[in-house]
């Protein structure tokens, strides 16, 4: 039976109007199913006249918007749910009836393109940091490789837009990547049990979403449930939790200490840091654009996976050095003060702000101070990780945001601000020049802001501001 005779005559519901269950209504609509969007938003779209559009543009679906609705979600036979909705916890798990198949929408990519005559190949990471780095490297990479690759997943690209099908499974565009590099969130791979990637890593593991997951072990165990649909399992040799539990899976293995035959790692050679293959030495991370040894691990990592494609070693490292990283992740911003202004927006979780200052700290001299903000909703994560390294490198915390007091707790002379234009005035008054102030707030931005970009471009916009912006 093919994924579309299973999905023709059912109720299918998708739950949640935003990107990913757009991007679902875009690809049932093109294959002629009918189908409900709940959304428990009351106005999902941008407004009511965008929200019309969609219900012409897409007559086949029913959009029933702000509340879940129970009957609606009682007779469903297949849901798709969108990552952000806690199916256990919006009081929606009571509603779904037992024979209810429960999928995601890169479930639903994988059931249609493994059912294709030639599937598209996956590379798949996730992990709590680094994921968006290390995929837009993989996409880089096989870009400048001449490899026909497709970005998509959590970094922002719903996936099922990757299939433009015509209305058999006979019509699939030829033109589709040969290999999708997919980034995956805990949420997502809650809901993905058929993908076959030919490589998948988690790239690492430290607090994060705790609101949803609740213990560290759920949440990882949601993690390495990304290894039984993968062939070659990328694992981080130093965190044990990056694991592969699949019983003789073949593994290749990434980390800071010289490496065994066939894995990656690193080996001081001449006084400087090597990225290694085996006793392969392949570049000094000196010559590398992404600083600090998290980025150390993120080449590897991209090397590793790309290896497991079919990629040419010496090709991708040769290439490795035109990366520049992702705006928002310990980018330097432009100042006429002197002062090392460094927009780490993106750290929303505590291991990421040890990773920034970890590298970070040792590149300023004794008499230069390390200025950190900080603060924002910390999704139930524990902040103690972070006291001795407030304690021990920096000079000045500031907080901010719904669990700004308690990461000032842990060190005795905080300053709490009520915003972040308040944040960034506080650290000119700290700061002179030498010094380095670094946002990297270890928590979401949702308390505060629409996102993280719009975060990292206030704090830009008040590092340059000429005059007081105070409002
Ligand atoms: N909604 C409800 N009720 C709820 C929760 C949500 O109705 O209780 C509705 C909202 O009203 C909204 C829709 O669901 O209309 C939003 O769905 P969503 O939160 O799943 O977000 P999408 O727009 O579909 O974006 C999702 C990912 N978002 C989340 O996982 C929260 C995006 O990752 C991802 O880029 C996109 O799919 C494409 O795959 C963002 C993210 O923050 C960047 N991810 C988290 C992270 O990286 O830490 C996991
Ligand atoms: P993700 O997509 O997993 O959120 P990003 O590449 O966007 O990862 O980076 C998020 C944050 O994590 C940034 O602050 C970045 O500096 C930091 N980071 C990147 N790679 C790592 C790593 N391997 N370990 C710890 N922190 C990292």
């Amino acid at each position: 039976m093919t994924w579309l005779t299973a999905f023709k005559d059912k109720n299918i519901v998708v739950l949640g109007a935003g990107m990913t269950g757009l991007s679902c209504l875009r690809f049932l609509h093109g294959q002629g199913l009918s189908f409900a969007v709940n959304d428990s938003r009351a106005m999902p779209f941008a407004n009511a006249s965008e929200q019309t559009q969609y219900q012409q543009d897409f007559p086949r679906a029913k959009f029933i918007f702000g509340q879940w609705q129970a009957s609606l979600i009682a007779n469903a036979d297949i849901i798709i749910a969108s990552p952000g909705i806690d199916l256990a916890g919006e009081g929606i798990a009571g509603l779904i009836a037992k024979h209810c198949q429960v999928i995601g929408d890169i479930e639903l990519f994988c059931l249609v393109n493994n059912s294709r005559i030639k599937p598209m190949k996956m590379l798949a990471v996730t992990g709590s940091n680094g994921k968006s780095t290390v995929v837009s490297l993989l996409a880089y990479l096989a870009k400048a490789l001449g490899v026909n690759a497709a970005l998509a997943g959590n970094i922002g690209e719903p996936i099922l837009d990757l299939l433009q099908l015509g209305q058999t499974n006979d019509s699939l565009n030829a033109n589709q990547a040969d290999i999708v590099i997919v980034e995956l969130s805990s949420f997502q791979l809650e809901t993905l049990i058929s993908m076959q990637a030919i490589a998948a890593s988690v790239l690492n593991l430290s607090d994060d979403h705790l609101d949803r997951h609740k213990t560290l072990a759920n949440y990882q165990a949601i993690k390495q449930g990304i290894y039984p649909q993968a062939k070659i399992a990328v694992v981080n040799r130093e965190d044990q939790s990056t694991n592969s539990l699949v019983a003789e899976q073949e593994v290749m293995s990434f980390g800071l200490t010289k490496p065994e035959l066939g894995h990656f790692g690193l080996t001081v050679i001449d006084n400087k840091p090597m990225l290694m293959f085996g006793e392969q030495a392949l570049i000094s991370t000196e010559l590398l654009p992404l600083a600090g040894m998290h980025n150390a691990l993120n080449y590897m990592a991209a090397l590793a996976l790309g290896y497991n494609a079919g990629w040419p070693l010496s090709a991708m490292v040769e290439k490795l050095a035109g990366f520049t990283g992702l705006a928002h992740r310990c980018q330097r911003v432009a100042s006429d003060d002197g002062i090392q202004w460094i927009n780490d927006s993106k750290a929303t979780n505590v291991g990421a702000t040890l990773a920034a200052i970890t590298g970070l700290a040792p590149t300023l001299t004794n008499k230069n101070k390390l200025i950190v903000i900080a603060g924002g909703d910390g999704k139930g994560a524990d902040f103690y990780p972070l006291k001795a390294m407030f304690n021990d490198e920096v000079s000045q915390l500031i907080t901010l945001g719904k669990d700004g007091g308690e990461i000032a707790n842990l060190v005795n002379n905080a300053i709490k601000v009520e915003t972040l234009i308040e944040a960034v005035q506080q650290a000119k008054k700290v700061a002179a020049a030498g010094d380095m102030v670094l946002l990297s707030p270890a928590c979401a931005s949702i308390d505060m802001f629409k996102n993280y970009q719009v975060r990292g471009e206030q704090f830009i916009a008040a590092v340059q501001a000429k005059e007081n912006p105070c409002r």
